[in-house]
This record gives structure tokens, sequence and C-alpha cells, in this order.
């Protein structure tokens, strides 16, 4: 659907093409996010962005414009859904901002300089309303709130520099590395997860938000590893072909800065590997993590081969598929459920070890 719908003095057409050509001339990947029937109705929506603009100009009102543009800017998000937000807001501030090399074309001078107010102040209200996407109640509820939205608005920017500047303050601020992790981190990535479920950002800057924050996890490792040790060990991993890894990072993180000597084995775990590891480094707790429903069961026959051959082994699961399911673990041989990190280490320390 073109949002043009009348007819168009042929000037407006040669400016809008010379407005079209600079554009694709000046960011080459335009040619790939576009194909043609994207290209036709970029061309028509030019058109429409002048009669707007004009509108603007001719009754001196600027939010006439400013209110399309951030109207403009979400129909794109929707429309687009393969263009990430934060790059459609790019396309569309380079637009306004050649538009603004243009009004002396389309306008008087006193004219020319209110449109390029215009443009600028869409420009700006373009720039703000990346950050216009919904979030969860839950994301809203808990201990650091405001940190966590600055982070997430970080990522969804992809503004590297700015998420690790947040968490490096939160730290300095005094927030113990625990709730940097589940109350900021976490609370975050399940947000990420939230939005890519709802389709409002690509697949790409999932995985760049993930990449990220383990990158941002790993600011912490010098303190996480000079606590002083506690003599006790964990093994974690999480089986199948579990891709998700960043929770159980977090479990064996948060032990090592308990104290305990962390082994984490990470992704897709075989059982028989999980058992040589156990029997490599005879851990008082086994942690196992699971996001994906699907390897549910494989958690299962993992935790009977475990209890099996390591009778006195303490056993814990934990994990987003966990949640899923009508607390499947009270059926298992498992010592403990928890659903979080921290929730294992107070049932870790009290529990004691069982040699
Ligand atoms: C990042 C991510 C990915 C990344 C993972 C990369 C990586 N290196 O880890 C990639 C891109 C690979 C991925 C792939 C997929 N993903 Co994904 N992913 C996520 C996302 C956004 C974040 C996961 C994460 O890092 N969370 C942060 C960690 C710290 O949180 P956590 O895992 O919950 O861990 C905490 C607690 O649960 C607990 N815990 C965890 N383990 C354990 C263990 C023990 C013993 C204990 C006590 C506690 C515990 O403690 C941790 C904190 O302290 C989630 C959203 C979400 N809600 O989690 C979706 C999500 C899990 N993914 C989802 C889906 C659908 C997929 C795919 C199927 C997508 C696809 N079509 O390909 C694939 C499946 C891949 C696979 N085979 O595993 C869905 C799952 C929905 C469902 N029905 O179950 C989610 C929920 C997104 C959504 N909202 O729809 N994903």
């Amino acid at each position: 659907m073109s949002l043009l719908q009348t007819t168009v003095d042929p000037e407006l057409i040669l400016i809008a093409q010379k407005i079209f050509d600079r554009q694709f001339a000046e960011d080459p990947k335009l040619h790939q996010e576009m194909d043609d029937r994207r290209k036709q109705l970029m061309f028509q929506d030019i058109l429409y962005n002048f009669s707007f603009l004009t509108t603007a100009v001719k009754l001196e009102d600027e939010k006439i414009f400013s209110n399309y543009a951030v109207w403009l800017y979400e129909l794109l998000c929707n429309l687009m859904k393969d263009v990430d937000r934060d790059r459609i807001k790019d396309q569309m501030v380079a637009h306004y901002a050649i538009l603004r090399r243009f009004t002396t074309e389309l306008y008087s001078e006193v004219e020319a300089a209110f449109a390029g107010r215009c443009l600028d102040k869409a420009i700006e209200v373009t720039d703000q309303a990346v950050d216009n996407y919904p979030v969860s109640q839950r994301f809203l509820e808990g201990k650091h709130v405001p940190i966590r939205q600055e982070y997430l608005k970080a990522l969804i920017r992809s503004d590297t520099a700015k998420a690790v500047e947040i968490i490096s303050n939160a730290e300095e601020s005094g927030i113990a590395i625990d709730e940097l992790y589940e109350d900021i981190l976490m609370a975050a990535m399940h947000e990420v997860g939230e939005l890519w479920h709802q389709n409002r950002i690509t697949v790409d800057k999932e995985h760049y938000c993930t990449s990220t924050t383990q990158m941002v996890l790993s600011m912490f490792y010098p303190k996480i590893f000079k606590s002083p040790r506690k003599g006790r060990k964990i093994v974690t991993c999480c089986l199948g072909s579990e891709l998700h890894q960043m929770g159980g990072r977090m479990v064996s993180d948060l032990f090592e800065l308990h104290g305990w000597d962390s082994v984490y084995l990470g992704a897709a775990v075989p059982i028989p590997s999980l058992l040589n590891a156990i029997e490599e480094h005879q851990p008082d707790l086994a942690a196992l993590s699971v996001t994906m429903p699907q390897y549910l069961q494989t958690c299962r026959d993992a935790v009977s081969a475990l209890r099996e051959k390591f009778p006195s082994l303490r056993i814990a699961v934990g994990g987003r598929a966990f949640t899923t399911s009508n607390e499947i673990y009270t059926r298992w041989p498992v010592d403990k459920y928890a659903a979080t990190a921290t929730e294992l280490i107070s049932w870790a320390e009290k529990a004691g070890s069982l040699s």
C-alpha cells in the first residue's frame, strides 16, 4: 500500500527522485534491504513526506510533521519486520537529513528555514522512538528496574560501549554481582526473548544482545575468581541439543563467586560426557540446566544415570523448561530444583556436604 493518494506535481517527482538516489548512493546497504516493491513504496513515501512537511510549513505547525514522523517510523517497523528497528531509525534519520538539503528547492527562504526545524525535530523524535517498545510487567518489577531498562535500551540500540558503561557504573555504585547478574542481566535477557517472540526485534539483534551480555559477564571474572575458596566443587552443564547456555553460566559463575570451584561444561553435553566429567572432577554438586522443554527427557535420563553411578552426589536442576512443567522435578531423584542460581546457592551452603 502506498501512502500517497493524490496526483503530484512533476517538479516534486524530480526532487523526490534526487532524494531517493542520494539516499541509496550514501547508504548502499539499502539495496539489500529494499526489494523492487519496497523501493517503489519508498519512492512514493518520499512524496507523501513532502505533503506532510508542506502542511506543517504552510500552517507553521512543526508538530504536524514530528507527530507524523513517529507514526511513520512505527508503521515501517511493522511493515519491515526483517529490518531491525534501530536500523529503520537510521534510515529515516538519514532520509530527513537528505530532505533537509532540498528544502530550498521546495520552499521559499523563510519556509525552508521552518522546514529545516521541522526536519530537525523529526530526526530527534525518530531517534527517541527506537525506545518505544512495550515491556512486560515482570520486567518492571523487582530490583534495579531503571538500570535494567537502560541496559536493555543500550542493547536495542546496539550500543555496546553504553551497555558496558551502564553495568560498570552499576558495579561501582556497590550493587552486588549476584544482583547484577540476576536482577539486571538475566531480566534484560528474558525481555530480549519477549521482544523476539513478539517480532519486535530481529534474530540478529537477539544474537547481538546475547553475545554482548556474555561479554559483560566476563567483566566480573577477575573478581569472581578471587573469592576465598570453600573447598567445594560444582559441575554445571546443559544437555541434549540445548544451546541456551547463559543460565548455566550464571549458576557456575555465582557459585565460583561464593567460593566454590566451578567446572562449567557449557551447552549440549552428551550424558556419557557428563558422567566422565563427574568421575574426573568429583564435585559436591551437579547442576543441570534446561531451557527448551524438549530436553527435559534427556535431563531425566541424565539424572537417573548420575543417581545410579554416583549415589552420594547432590543433583540440582533448573532453567526455564521446568517453569513450563507441572513441577516435573518432584517425580525425579533430584536433591533440589531452584528457580535461580542464588536460590540454589542458599540451599547448597546450608545443605553442607553429604560425604
Ligand atoms: C539468548 C537466547 C537464545 C540464544 C542462546 C545463545 C546462548 N549462547 O545461550 C540462541 C539464539 C541460540 C537461541 C536459540 C533458540 N531459542 Co532462544 N532464547 C534466548 C533468550 C532470549 C535468552 C536466554 C538467556 O540467555 N537467558 C538469560 C539466563 C541467565 O536466564 P535463564 O536461562 O533463565 O537462567 C536463570 C534461571 O533460569 C536459572 N537457571 C538456569 N539454569 C539453571 C540450572 C540450575 C541447576 C538452577 C538451580 C537454576 C538455573 O538461573 C539463571 C540465573 O541465575 C530466551 C528468553 C528467555 N526467557 O530466557 C530465548 C528462548 C529461551 N528461546 C526460545 C526459542 C524458541 C529458541 C529457538 C527454538 C529459536 C529457533 N527457532 O531457532 C532456538 C532453540 C535452540 C536450542 N536448540 O537450544 C524461546 C523458548 C520458548 C519455549 N517454548 O520454550 C525463548 C523463551 C524466547 C521466547 N520468549 O519465546 N535462543
